[in-house]
C-alpha cells in the first residue's frame, strides 16, 4: 500500500437540508411527535428547488386536521416528484461498482513509441477516477459472486480524457461485437423467472457457452480462482484488446496494458465466498473504503506489451482475436507507471454510478486495433450512456468533465449547463476568429494503416483455434487451481438442467485436456464421456507460461489482509497485546470478536471493546484468526454455534490458526486436527509467516475436490 502522503480528503460539511439540534429552538410538531426546527432561525434554510424556504417539512397541506391532502401542496408534490425519479437506468452490464479517485504517475517514458503526454512526461501525476464492477448483477447484487470484475480507469489527461476500460481477466468470451447481447441475455437471470442473479450456474448460460467453442478459453479463467477475488485491491487488470501507440514520425506499435497490485494476488476459497455473500454482501467495497479511510491506498503498476506487426506475424495466435492473450514469456511486460487510489467519492450517486466509461475516449498518440470486439465496443458505451444518463451532455457531469480545457461548437440539448455566447456555432468561421478551431498538428490522428481484402461478415481464419490457449492455461496452473477449475465446473455443471448441454460442455473439455473432461464427468456422474466437438482448427500444444498462475504471484506479505482475534470474558490480556502489536508491526489490520461487542473483561482485570460480535462476524471475514480464551470462555463458546463455525471454518478455509489453551478447546470441539497451519498463539512468529498463505495441503483433507 502507498503510504498516507497527501491527507485523506475531510469529509464533506453537513450539508442543508439535514435536521441538527444544534442552536435554534425546538419544538414538537403534529402528533408523532417529531422535533421540528423554527423557521428562519438558523443556516441554512431548507428550501424547495427554487429557494423558497420551507416552514414544516413533516406535515403535508390537508383540507383539516383528519382531512385529505390538498393536490395545492406544491412543496409534497416537488419533494415527492424528484424522489419518484432518483434512479436512473442501471448499466446493462456492470451494474455494480465501487469507484475511487486516485492519481497515476509515469516512470518510464514510451516516447519512441508515442506523443500520448501521459506516457511520456515521466513524473507527471494524472488525476484518475477508477470503477471496479461485477458484470452479471443488477446494482443491488452481492460483491462476491463467481464473476469477472470490471477495472475500468478514466484518466484525466492534458489531452482530454484517456478510458481504459478492461477487466481483470486478460481474454473476453467472445471475438466479435454482434454476440455481445446473446452473451448477456444468455448469463442474466433467465427471462422467464427472473433468476438467477448474478451466477453462471444455470442453463441458459451454459446453453450458450457449449454452443460457442470460441468461448472455452474464457471459461478456464472465469472456473479459476480469478473470479473470486480477495480484495479489489488484489487483483490484476487488463486493456485486453491490443491497441496502437503512434509515435512523432507517424510508426505505429501494438500494445496490450496490463495492471498489476502492489498486494499481489489473492483470492477466496469458494466455501468461503459463498458465505462472504452472506455475511457481508458489500465485502469488496466495505474494504476498499476502510482501506483508503486508513491510509492504506490501494497502489497498481501500469506494465505493457509492445510488439511490432512483424512480430505478430510469427504468434501462434492471432492477437486482434479478444479470446487469446500474449504470454509474458513470449512479449515481456515493462512498467511504466504506477497508479494510486487515494480518494473516495463525495457522493456515490454523482460519482460511481454516473461516470461513463467510454473506450472511444482516447488521446493523441493512442489508437485502436481491428480487433472486432474493440471496434463494436466503440459504438456501445456512447450509446448506452445516452439512455442511462439521458442526455448528450453527460460530459458536463463533473466526473465525466476533462478537466482540460475543451471547446466545441456542439451546443443546446437536454440539461445543458453551459452558456455559449457570441453568434458562432459552427467551424470553418470567419466572423470568431477566437472561436475553437481543428488543429493538424495536436489533433488526434488515426494511425495510417493500410486495408484491403473482401468485404463481408467473415470471421478470419486466424480465429479458429479455440483450445490451444485453454490447454495453455489449465496445465500452467499449480495442481490445487487445476482442482478448483474442475470443481468449479462441476458445481456450475450440476446447477444445468438439461443432461445435454452438461454433455456437450464435457466434450470441448476433451480437447482442452482429457484428464479435466475425465475429473468433471466424474464429478457429474457422467458416462460414458461424451465425444468432442469437431475443432475448427487443430489443438496445439503451447508452452506453459507460469505467469497465468494465482497461487505462483502470491507476494510475501501481510499488507492490506486482516486477522481476526476471537476473544470473551477472562481472555488472556497480554497474549492479546502482543498479537496485536505483531500482526500491526507485520502490515495487517487486526479486528477483536467477542460475543458481547461493548466491553470485554480481561485476565488482568481491564476492558476491550471489540470491533466485531460474534455472531455477525465469523472468521470468513478474514485472513487468518487466533483464539485467545480462558478455560472458562472456551467452555461456555462450546455451546455456542457460530463460535464452533469460527475455528471450523478457518480451518476449512486453509486458514493459520493461532491457539492458546483455552482456544485449544474450542479447536477440538470444532474437530480441527491440528497441522502446520495451526500453531501455539504465543508463537506470533510461527503464526505471521502461516498466515501469508492459504494451507493448500490441507485441503485434501477438508473437503472433496473434483
Ligand atoms: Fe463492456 N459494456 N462491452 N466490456 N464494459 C459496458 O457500458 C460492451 C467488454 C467493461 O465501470 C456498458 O457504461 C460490448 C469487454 C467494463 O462503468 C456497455 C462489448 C470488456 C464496463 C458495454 C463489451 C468490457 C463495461 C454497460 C462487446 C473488457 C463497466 C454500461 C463488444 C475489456 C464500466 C456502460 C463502468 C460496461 C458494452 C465487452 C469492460 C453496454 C458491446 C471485452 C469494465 O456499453
Amino acid at each position: 500500500m502507498a503510504s498516507k502522503k497527501s491527507a485523506v480528503k475531510a469529509p464533506p460539511a453537513k450539508q442543508s437540508g439535514m435536521r441538527s439540534v444544534r442552536g435554534a429552538a425546538q419544538q414538537s410538531t403534529g402528533h408523532g411527535g417529531e422535533l421540528h426546527q423554527t423557521a428562519g432561525t438558523r443556516d441554512p434554510v431548507l428550501t424547495t428547488n427554487q429557494g423558497l424556504p420551507i416552514s414544516d417539512n413533516q406535515n403535508s397541506l390537508k383540507a383539516n386536521p383528519k382531512g385529505p391532502t390538498l393536490l395545492e401542496d406544491f412543496i409534497l408534490r416537488e419533494k415527492i416528484t424528484h424522489f419518484d425519479h432518483e434512479r436512473i437506468p442501471e448499466r446493462i452490464v456492470h451494474a455494480r461498482g465501487t469507484g475511487v479517485h486516485g492519481v497515476f504517475e509515469l516512470t518510464k517514458s514510451l516516447k519512441k513509441y508515442t506523443t500520448a503526454k501521459i506516457l511520456t512526461e515521466v513524473g507527471e501525476q494524472t488525476p484518475l477516477f477508477a470503477r471496479f464492477s461485477t458484470v452479471a448483477g443488477g446494482s443491488g447484487s452481492v460483491d462476491t459472486p463467481r464473476d469477472v470484475r470490471g477495472f475500468a480507469v478514466k484518466f484525466y489527461t492534458k489531452e482530454g480524457n484517456w478510458d481504459l476500460v478492461g477487466n481483470n481477466i486478460p481474454v473476453f468470451f467472445i471475438q466479435d461485437a454482434i454476440k455481445f447481447p446473446d452473451l448477456i441475455h444468455a448469463v442474466k437471470m433467465e427471462p422467464d423467472r427472473g433468476f438467477p442473479q448474478s451466477a453462471t450456474a444455470h442453463d441458459t448460460f451454459w446453453d450458450y457457452i457449449s454452443l460457442t467453442p470460441e468461448s472455452m478459453h474464457m471459461v478456464m479463467w472465469i472456473m479459476s480462482d480469478r473470479t473470486l477475488p480477495r480484495s479489489l485491491a488484489m487483483m490484476e487488470g487488463f486493456g485486453i484488446h491490443s491497441f496502437r501507440l503512434i509515435n512523432a514520425a507517424g510508426v505505429s506499435t501494438f500494445v496490450k496494458f496490463h495492471w498489476r497490485p502492489k498486494l499481489g494476488l489473492q483470492s477466496t476459497i469458494w466455501d468461503e465466498t459463498v458465505k462472504i455473500a452472506g455475511a457481508d454482501p458489500d465485502f469488496h467495497r466495505r474494504g476498499l473504503f476502510e482501506a483508503i479511510e486508513a491510509g492504506q491506498f490501494p497502489e497498481w503498476e501500469l506494465a505493457v506489451q509492445l510488439f511490432t506487426q512483424a512480430e505478430a506475424d510469427k504468434f501462434p495466435f492471432d492477437h486482434l482475436d479478444a479470446t487469446k492473450l500474449i504470454p509474458e514469456e513470449l512479449v515481456p511486460l515493462q512498467v511504466i507507471g504506477r497508479m494510486v487510489l487515494n480518494r473516495w467519492p463525495n457522493n456515490f450517486f454523482a460519482e460511481t454510478e454516473q461516470v461513463a466509461f467510454c473506450p472511444s475516449h482516447i488521446v493523441p498518440g493512442i489508437d485502436f486495433s481491428n480487433d472486432p470486439l474493440l471496434q463494436g465496443r466503440l459504438f456501445s458505451y456512447l450509446d448506452t450512456q445516452l439512455s442511462r444518463l439521458g442526455s448528450a451532455n453527460f460530459h458536463q457531469i463533473p466526473v465525466n468533465a476533462p478537466k482540460c480545457p475543451f471547446a466545441n461548437h456542439q451546443r443546446d440539448g437536454h440539461m445543458q449547463m453551459a452558456q455559449p455566447t457570441g453568434r458562432v456555432a459552427y467551424e470553418p468561421n470567419s466572423l470568431a476568429p477566437l472561436s475553437p478551431r481543428e488543429s493538424p498538428s495536436q489533433g488526434f490522428v488515426s494511425a495510417q494503416v493500410e486495408e484491403d481484402g473482401v468485404k463481408g461478415r467473415i470471421r478470419a481464419e486466424s480465429f479458429a483455434d479455440h483450445y490451444s490457449q485453454a490447454r495453455q492455461f489449465f496445465r500452467s496452473q499449480s495442481p490445487f487451481e487445476q482442482a478448483h477449475i474442475a470443481s468449479a465446473l462441476v458445481f456450475e455443471l450440476s446447477k444445468v438442467e438439461h443432461m445435454h448441454v452438461r454433455a456437450t460442455m464435457v466434450g470441448h473439455l476433451r480437447h482442452i485436456d482429457p484428464s479435466l473432461a475425465e475429473r468433471v464427468a466424474n464429478g457429474l456422474a457422467l458416462a460414458p464421456l461424451p465425444p468432442a466437438p469437431p475443432a475448427a482448427a487443430p489443438v496445439k500444444d503451447l508452452p506453459v507460461s507460469p505467469a497465468l498462475q494465482l497461487i505462483g504471484k502470491a507476494k510475501d506479505t501481510l499488507e492490506g489482509r486482516v486477522i481476526g482475534i476471537l476473544i470473551a470474558d477472562g481472555s488472556d490480556a497480554a497474549l492479546i497485546a502482543s498479537l496485536k502489536k505483531a500482526i500491526v508491526a507485520a502490515g495487517a489490520n487486526v479486528k477483536l470478536v467477542a460475543p458481547k461487542v461493548g466491553k470485554v473483561k480481561l485476565s488482568d482485570g481491564s476492558t476491550l471493546p471489540a470491533d466485531g460480535q460474534l455472531a455477525g462476524t465469523p472468521s470468513i471475514l478474514f485472513d487468518a484468526v487466533a483464539i485467545v480464551l480462558s478455560k472458562d470462555g472456551a467452555a461456555a463458546l462450546t455451546k455456542e454455534g457460530a463460535a464452533v463455525d469460527f475455528v471450523r471454518d478457518a480451518f476449512g478455509h486453509l486458514k493459520a490458526i493461532a491457539a492458546d489453551v483455552g482456544g485449544k478447546i474450542l479447536l477440538d470441539k470444532a474437530g480441527v486436527v491440528a497441522d502446520s497451519g495451526v500453531v501455539a498463539a504465543g508463537d506470533t512468529k510461527q503464526f505471521l509467516a502461516a498466515a501469508k498463505t492459504r494451507q493448500w495441503k490441507r485441503e485434501s483433507a477438508v473437503r472433496t475436490l473434483a
